[in-house]
């Protein structure tokens, strides 16, 4: 069921988003049997849909012999309970569906910790409404009767378990800054972008390994992967793939995936990863743009990576290079499914490194261990030699650790061709 609010361009996007709609259910493990729409001046704040439309809805159902009613609207508890009380059949909207996606799909106990928070969390509000439901039908009849304990024991049960949860993931993610430390010195770049774009077939044509798990489906990814890219000339940066983005991400659930991205924030690079080919890959990005900002990632550096140019035909790649770059000068347009297809994202990626990572000489007096540790641990060592009794350092440095050398009274030169 699809019925959006009237605006401009609605009805043009109503179709890809049903579409969309229609890929969740089945990646949920349902089939769709019929498809019904509908424009909305407002939702009726009932049942959402006009009266006239929930009997069309009871009908199609009947017809299909439905048994699940999936909303890409989202409703309110009470709307949905209506509309099931109407047509007789289980009523959940877009953000339930992908809660359920997610729950069946997550793996590592991270992850499915996370959902489950998100699920309980979304659950809470509703919980509290269906029992003031139930409690109108009883006619007021006791303040406190059955029902009302009952959903108190369930709050209490619930609120225990997200405690429990909040706690022990805390804890995975303390593990998970211990790691991130070890790694303080190396260039980071996040593949991040909408759900299929190809994030993950990016990583593996970088890496070469076909370990990386790549799927026609949305949401194929839900852990944070992170490999080791070889850049040639002297470059390496690690790269990690996370899970894709969508429009209408439950905002519990991003709430959840918040410390699984927190290697995001970490990183020095943004890799943005646009389905070019996608007939609203704009709207995607903005939607990829609007959950960064919600994650608190708004501010970090971006590289626009335009993917499946090879779906596009070469006048239309043309134009949209054209388009694009006047827009977003440094926007890279790659395909990830054939050979040196991701040619001008390497490219990208050294120039980014090496303007963020420049190689310097570092001459170190002997007694200066602790310099040398640091640099060890915040830079990336290419070689080291001794010249008498000085110790010659050739690494990659960030800003910031160049400058402390330079304060403690290292010897620093920039090789600016490296
Ligand atoms: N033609 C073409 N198909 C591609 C390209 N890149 C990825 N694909 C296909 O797009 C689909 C999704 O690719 P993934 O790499 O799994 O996408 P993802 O962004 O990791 O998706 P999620 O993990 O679900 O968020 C797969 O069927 C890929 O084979 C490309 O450059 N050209
Ligand atoms: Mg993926």
């Amino acid at each position: 069921m699809g019925a959006p609010l009237k605006r401009a361009g609605a009805r043009r996007s109503l179709n890809e988003h049903l579409r969309e709609l229609e890929r969740l259910t089945d990646t949920a493990g349902a089939e769709v049997v019929g498809v019904l729409t509908q424009q909305l001046d407002r939702p009726h704040p009932g049942t959402y849909l006009g009266k006239g439309k929930v009997e069309e809805l009871k009908a199609l159902v009947a017809q299909t012999r439905a048994s699940l009613i999936v909303f890409d609207d989202e409703l309110s508890p009470s709307q949905g309970k209506n509309v099931e009380d109407a047509v007789g059949t289980r009523v959940v909207d877009r953000a339930e569906l992908i809660l359920d996606i997610f729950a069946t799909r997550a793996r590592s106990s991270e992850a499915r910790m996370q959902v489950e928070l998100a699920q309980l969390e979304y659950t809470l509000p509703r919980l509290t409404r269906m029992w003031t439901h139930l409690e109108k039908f009883r006619g007021g009849i006791g303040v406190r009767g059955p029902g009302e304990t009952q959903l108190e024991t369930d709050r209490r049960l619930i609120n225990t378990r997200i405690k429990l949860l909040k706690e022990r993931l805390a804890h995975v993610q303390q593990n998970r800054a211990v790691q991130r430390q070890s790694r303080a010195g190396e260039f980071k770049a996040s593949l991040v972008g909408y759900t299929n774009a190809g994030k993950s077939s990016i990583l593996r044509g970088l890496t070469g390994s076909d370990e990386i798990h790549v799927e026609d489906r949305l949401f194929a990814t839900l852990d944070p992967l992170t490999r080791d890219v070889e850049l040639g000339e002297n470059s390496r940066v690690l790269v990690t793939d996370t899970v894709g983005f969508i429009r209408k991400l439950p905002h519990h659930l991003v709430a959840s995936f918040r410390a699984t991205l927190e290697e995001t924030r970490d990183a020095d690079l943004l890799l943005h990863v646009v389905d070019a080919s996608h007939p609203l890959w704009e709207e995607q990005r903005l939607v990829v743009d609007q959950v960064l900002m919600e994650l608190g990632l708004g501010e970090q550096p971006v590289l626009l990576v335009f993917n499946k140019m090879d779906l596009l035909a070469e006048d239309e790649a043309l134009a949209m290079q054209e388009r694009v770059t006047a827009l977003v000068p440094s926007a890279v347009f790659v395909s990830s499914a054939v050979p040196d297809g991701l040619d001008p994202l390497r490219r990208a990626l050294r120039h980014a490194m090496r303007s963020r990572r420049p190689v310097a000489e570092v001459w170190l007096q002997p007694g200066d261990g602790k310099l040398l540790a640091e640099i060890h641990r915040q830079g990336e060592v290419l070689d080291q030699r001794s010249e008498g009794v000085q110790m010659v350092i050739r690494a990659r440095l960030p800003d910031q650790l160049r400058g402390r050398l330079e304060q403690a009274g290292a010897d620093v030169k920039l090789l600016p061709h490296e």
